[in-house]
């Protein structure tokens, strides 16, 4: 059976979770450079925003992901991350349309 798209992009996810998680220290869990680095590569229109290219602010996403405080994010913890990914390209996803519609009837 072949993976329908959406299948693939999951998976893909969880194939990059694991691949930054495994970088260093414990191979499940992602430390602060790895999701940094998971960010910074895959993520790049997420990254271009004003404001999250400033240090603190991965910092920040990190400390409010680590709900059991261990200075690790394990993967149910970067789901709460996942979710303001998604969130961000939907954002995106609705101004590409919005933009797309309003050239079609010439409303710029
Ligand atoms: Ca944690």
């Amino acid at each position: 059976m072949t993976d329908t798209k959406v299948e693939e992009s999951l998976f893909q996810i969880i194939h990059c979770y694991h691949q930054y998680a495994a970088r260093e220290g414990d191979v499940e869990t992602l430390s602060l450079e790895e999701l940094k680095a998971l960010l910074v590569d895959n993520v790049p229109r997420f990254m271009g925003s004003l404001g999250r290219k400033e240090p603190h602010y991965i910092t920040e996403l990190f400390q409010a992901a680590d709900r059991n405080k261990d200075n690790q994010i394990c993967f149910e913890e970067f789901l709460y991350i996942l979710g303001k990914l998604v969130q961000d390209y939907h954002l995106q996803y609705r101004r590409q349309l919005c933009a797309h519609h309003c050239t079609q009837h010439s409303l710029y």
